[in-house]
């Protein structure tokens, strides 16, 4: 069987995660480009395997699957190695629960509206909204607090090993963390912050980490 072939441009969060699932199961892989600042994820050849034009998408040996939930899930599937999902029925849909709630409330506020705004506008040339960033911050609170709780039984997200959940987690802190709202408001969560210590330990996260601006 090839190796999956990883689509989308390093900087992504989501595609990050893709990569850290296929790192943490020590699966070779290739990375393909999409170039999204010059419009690459709406050209046809990206819009036959994304109908959307987004990013990450995998291909593994003929097989094309977009959306980042489920190719976490197919990559914990098809190979073998560590498990990512837990096996109890209960720490499963804890784990999905705090998947859903990254991708529905953490990513809206944490990545589209701060991150983006204090990174990525720069990078482009454009200042922050300062606006869409205030109103961005009590849903991040509310973010952190509900992470927060969600470790206080469990050194990770959805059990005593790091599973897809945390997984989607690592690519919007990494980042966020670097913010100054991250450096404000991570340290009301002392458990996350914990969590962060243990889990950028692992050498993916180094491996994967983008470089912004260089
Ligand atoms: N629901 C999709 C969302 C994917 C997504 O929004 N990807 C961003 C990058 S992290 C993207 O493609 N942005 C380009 C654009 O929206 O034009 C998933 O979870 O995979």
């Amino acid at each position: 069987m090839a190796d999956p072939i990883v689509y989308g441009p390093a900087f992504s969060m989501k595609l990050r995660s893709v990569r850290l699932a296929l790192e943490w199961k020590s699966v070779p892989y290739a990375l393909r480009d999409v170039d999204v600042l010059g419009g690459g994820h709406l050209r046809p050849e990206h819009l036959a395997r994304h109908p959307f034009g987004k990013v990450p998408v995998l291909e593994h040996d003929g097989f094309v699957v977009y959306e980042t939930q489920a190719i976490l899930r197919y990559i914990d599937d098809a190979f073998k190695g560590l498990s990512l999902q837990p096996a109890h029925m209960r720490s499963r849909a804890r784990m999905s629960q705090i998947m859903g709630i990254i991708d529905f409330y953490c990513y809206p506020s944490m990545a589209t509206s701060i991150v983006m705004e204090r990174f990525f506008k720069p990078l482009l040339g454009g200042s922050a909204d300062e606006n869409l960033i205030a109103q961005a911050l009590p849903q991040t609170q509310t973010c952190i607090d509900v992470l927060n709780r969600s470790l206080e039984a469990s050194p990770y997200l959805a059990g005593n090993s790091p599973s897809l959940a945390d997984i989607l987690l690592v690519p919007i802190i990494d980042y966020f963390r670097q913010t100054p709202e991250g450096a404000h408001l991570l340290p009301s969560g002392p458990n996350l912050v914990r969590w962060w210590e243990r889990i950028s330990e692992h050498p993916g996260i180094e491996k994967t980490r983008p470089t912004l601006g260089g």
